[in-house]
């Protein structure tokens, strides 16, 4: 059974921030855009697709409406268009058992996309920790789908090498900081976000994987135009990060953005550079005390920033920082499309600690502008995925997803 609901939230005000980041907010001006605003605010109406779901992580939908989803410890699972769900891949009682994949702490499924082709070459991409290797560690693993969604073949690990954590340490337990999206761009490569494993070294490391977004071919090969600095592994696109956990291509430039954690600062939402530094680097710090050498946790925004722009000059900048908070900031995904009214365009960005889905607007040169809470009930946001109609796919704490369709009164 569906449920659907229809906000009734007036959210024609500007609203000001208080500035604490914990308030709820309707709509936070970061620096006033002073054009005039001719679109409607658009109405949101959601509807629970499934429910009852175990951590439930990443979506991707099939342009025949097919949804695929993935559940931390079980794997990859489709919810045809009859409603049916067959799961596909994963632990016993999957159509293709993953007799090495584990799950521990944050880690085990994470993302799913589909291949740019997949309507023809029925091919499927999952990020998941994999017992295959010692130690242990992320892979990105290829699959090709039958055409009734009832079995999944193929099994080929295109990336086996992203680090993971595998014992705790005196910053946290096992499995912590493993990043794990996955989403095509519009160039048609495959992007995959990692995390530093609560490892001081990694995010800097030049051919370790972890802190990083890789950009691979359909192979997992090293995107053509790759451009890391010398002596880095040809698979990094960036590096110098924290964990991401969103990243989506703004539409018409196709610029990748990505969102982060912070630690307990400055949650940070970052345009991306080929080749680029986001600036993170929890290594030691004479004037902090550092766990284990992790100095990830200590200090603060100036003494242990998000984007070092001492140590780190030409760094990437963050476009916006929630306002200086750290929230959990988890997926992200442009919004796109007429039925979005004044939020087209905007970045749908889901936060977990203080849950909710705000909308960011960028203007033209990606500086943030303002944000608006979307009206929807204040959850915990895992995933952000837009549907090829241009509604909004979104995994939940509470083990649901739901469809979120926008649409503007004329
Ligand atoms: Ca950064």
């Amino acid at each position: 059974m569906n449920h659907t609901h229809v906000s009734s939230i007036a959210l024609s005000l500007l609203v000001a921030c208080s500035g604490n980041g914990n308030d709820p907010v309707v709509e936070t001006p970061v620096t006033p855009d002073t054009t005039t605003q001719t679109a409607a605010v658009p109405t949101l109406t959601w509807t629970v697709v499934l429910q009852g779901l175990a951590e439930p992580w990443d979506i991707a939908v099939a342009p025949d409406g097919a949804m695929f989803y993935t559940e931390k410890c079980r794997g990859l699972s489709v919810r045809r268009a009859d409603g049916s769900v067959v799961r596909l891949f994963g632990t016993a009682g999957a159509a293709l058992v993953a007799p090495d994949l584990v799950c521990v702490g944050q880690s085990g499924v994470h993302g799913v996309a589909l291949d740019p082709q997949f309507a023809s070459n029925r091919t499927v991409y999952v990020y998941m920790l994999s017992s295959a290797s010692t130690p242990r560690t992320n892979r990105v693993v290829r699959l090709v789908v039958d055409a009734g969604y009832t079995q999944a073949s193929g099994r080929t690990d295109i990336v086996t090498d992203i680090p993971f954590k595998d014992q705790g340490n005196g910053v946290g337990g096992a499995g912590a900081h493993s990043g794990g999206r996955l989403r095509f761009g519009p160039d048609g490569l495959l992007y995959v976000t990692t995390g530093d494993n609560h490892n001081p070294t990694l995010p800097q490391h030049p051919t370790r994987l972890g802190g990083k977004v890789l950009r691979l071919t359909s192979a997992g090969l090293p995107a053509p135009g790759n451009a890391p600095p010398a002596g880095f592994d040809a698979r990094i696109f960036t590096y110098g990060h924290r964990n991401v956990q969103g990243v989506a291509f703004r539409p018409g430039s196709g610029q990748p953005y990505v969102a982060e954690h912070g630690p307990n600062h400055s949650d940070e939402v970052t345009a991306l550079v080929n080749g680029g530094n986001a600036g993170w680097d929890p290594q030691q710090r004479p004037s902090l005390s550092c766990p284990d050498g992790y100095c990830g946790y200590a200090g603060n925004a100036t003494t242990m920033p998000m984007t070092d722009v001492g140590r780190f000059p030409n760094a990437m900048r963050p476009a916006w920082t929630n306002n200086g908070a750290s929230q959990g900031m988890g997926p992200a995904e442009f919004v796109r499309g007429a039925q979005w009214g004044a939020w087209n365009g905007r970045l749908a960005v889901g936060i977990m600690a203080a849950p909710r889905l705000v909308l960011l607007q960028l203007d033209s040169a990606g500086a943030a502008r303002a944000v608006v809470q979307a009206p929807l009930p204040n959850v915990r946001v895992r995933a952000l995925t837009l549907a090829p109609d241009g509604s909004l796919y979104v995994a939940t704490g509470t083990g649901e997803i739901w469809r979120v369709v926008a649409s503007v009164t004329p």
